[in-house]
């Protein structure tokens, strides 16, 4: 992975070790569904996350209502459900697919004595332990101390020594107000140098734009299958693993089509279904390669029976968040990859289903190559010609 070495250990600096997940824990699964929702889609999506982050999944608990506990977020009788459950199968920590709040992550954790993470957290323990580069370092380390700032309140007992970032106290000030301001210091230093980095990729991109050939973004739920069409496509050496969040860096590769015209092709960072805020920041280069792609490719698992959810939560992210209705947006093809995988009929239902409400579309498999000269081809005629106008003239 190589990304343990740039990793700063924000979190348990504050808020102590019980406050990230650190592998090897034997945790119990707890999904929190409004009616309506799919509570074993979102168990097994939380399982997939837990075992990325090195976690072992020892047993699952879910409970269905639409407001929240304040005190607990799940109702009483079910903490004590839940504690009993943990002695049984031996449980350490408690994950919860919902975002807690400060308050009642403090009185579960105080309540079972367990370790409690919720869904953000762990999101955010991904991207520390899979950010490769510098840069994604930064954008995970601003993301945390953002998640950090507000659960200071109330934690204040951990906050014996905070990891050397804090300098001198000034007078009548307590530890708790030093800390918060030394955080909010590093906040804004670490904004600026992600704006700066911004502003080197806005450079090299312009450049590119100018002289390059035409851009195209692979975009998709996490986990997909971007990275191994990337690297079908471009016989690159992407990261390709089972796993959330293998790829937190964009990539790019020119990439020849078969009217003997070049493309430069982009790797993004995968989606997920509400993420934390405070992550946001770690997607502005694949936003950025998004927005500026003269075409994009959506690649859906169609081996997946929350394909459906995913392809929402992508559409979401294009047509609401990247490009408003009043902005003309690049042409978009749909790959339903995972061709492979597909055996039972509700499997090939499920891709009817898909194509009816994703065009143009294409069954594909990343890993064999099934499709993959049809793809191409498709590509091939939808491809804008050159584009040397700014991007914001580009489409018309
Ligand atoms: N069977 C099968 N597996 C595939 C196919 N494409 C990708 N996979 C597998 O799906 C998993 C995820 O693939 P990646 O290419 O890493 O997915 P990604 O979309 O880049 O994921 P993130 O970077 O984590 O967002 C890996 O285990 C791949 O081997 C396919 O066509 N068939
Ligand atoms: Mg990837």
């Amino acid at each position: 992975m190589g990304g343990r070495g740039l990793r700063r250990l924000v979190i348990e600096d504050y808020l102590g070790q019980r406050a990230r997940i650190y592998g090897g824990e034997r945790a119990i699964l707890i999904e929190v569904t409004p009616a309506g929702a799919d509570a074993k889609e979102r168990l097994a999506e939380l399982s997939a996350l837990a075992e990325t982050a090195g976690v072992l999944p020892v047993a699952t608990a879910t409970q269905r209502r639409d407001r929240p506990d304040p005190a607990t977020y799940i109702g009483r009788g079910k903490v004590l459900e839940i504690l009993a459950l943990a002695q049984q199968v031996n449980a350490d920590t408690l994950i919860f697919g919902v975002e807690l709040t400060p308050a009642q992550a403090r009185n579960l954790e105080e309540f079972t004595g367990l370790k409690i993470i919720d869904r953000s957290q762990l999101i955010l323990d991904i991207f520390a332990l899979h950010a490769g580069t510098k840069e994604a370092a930064l954008a995970v380390e601003l993301a945390q101390l953002r998640y950090l700032l507000p659960r200071l309140r109330g934690w204040g007992q951990a906050l014996s020594d905070p990891g050397g970032i804090v300098g001198t106290m000034g007078p009548g000030e307590t530890r708790l107000e030093q800390s918060r301001r030394a955080i909010r210091r590093r906040i804004q230093a670490l904004e600026r140098e992600l704006k700066e980095a911004e502003r080197a990729r806005e450079v090299r991109r312009a450049r590119r734009r100018r002289f390059g050939p035409p851009e195209i973004a692979l975009v998709g739920y996490t986990n997909s299958g971007k990275s191994t069409l990337f690297n079908a496509l471009t016989h690159g050496d992407a990261l390709v693993a089972d796993q959330l969040f293998a790829t937190l860096d964009t990539k790019v590769r020119r990439f020849f089509l078969p009217d003997n015209r070049s493309a430069l092709l982009t790797d993004t960072v995968g989606f997920i279904r509400d993420l934390p805020p405070q992550l946001i920041p770690a997607f502005h280069a694949t936003l950025e390669a998004v927005r500026e792609a003269a075409l994009i490719v959506v690649v859906l698992d169609a081996a997946s029976p929350a394909v459906f959810e995913h392809l929402r939560t992508v559409r979401r992210v294009l047509f609401e968040d990247l490009f408003g209705p009043e902005k003309q947006r690049p042409p978009i093809i749909y790959t339903l990859n995972k061709l492979d995988l597909l055996r039972t009929s509700e499997d090939w239902a499920r891709v009817e289903g898909l194509l009816l409400e994703a065009q143009p579309g294409l069954v594909i498999s990343a890993k064999t190559g099934e499709n993959l000269p049809e793809l191409s081809q498709l590509i091939a005629e939808l491809l804008p010609e050159r584009s040397p106008l700014p991007a914001s003239v580009r489409y018309h």
